[in-house]
């Protein structure tokens, strides 16, 4: 349920992203670049479905702070909980290794061009289309 303060805090969200200046949008460009090289271990400028998906498992075991290898909403700093009920398939409410994985896998492949990598141009036009 949304509280006003957060629907508030909402539509001022779709604000700024919808005016984002061009300083945000380079900074948003170069966080994910960033991401994006630390993902590419092989260093050939594309990630592979392997990269991506080792990126998420490191990226799961950081914030699995607990240890006992689920994520819970409490976990993940700005959740969107749609996204959470979606990759919690088996809906208890934690998200396991397993779970995070295959959700990671879909969206590789909707990001991935024809040849099943991703580029940095099609990251960048994903999460702009977001
Ligand atoms: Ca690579
Ligand atoms: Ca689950």
């Amino acid at each position: 349920m949304m509280g006003r303060t957060s629907i508030v805090a909402a539509a001022l969200a779709a604000m700024l992203c919808g005016g984002l200046g061009a300083s945000a949008l380079a900074a948003e460009e170069a966080r994910l670049r960033a991401a994006f090289e630390a993902a590419d271990v092989n260093g050939d400028g594309v990630i592979d479905v392997d990269e991506y998906v080792a990126y998420f498992v490191a990226a799961f075991q950081r914030h699995d702070v607990t240890g006992d290898g689920f994520l819970r909403p409490e976990d993940l700093p700005n959740v969107d909980m749609e996204r959470f009920r979606a990759a919690d398939r088996d809906g208890d409410g934690r998200i396991s290794l397993g779970e995070a994985i295959a959700d990671r896998i879909i969206v590789f492949f909707d990001i991935a061009s024809e040849d099943g990598v991703i580029t940095l141009d099609r990251l960048v036009a994903h999460e702009a289309a977001r």
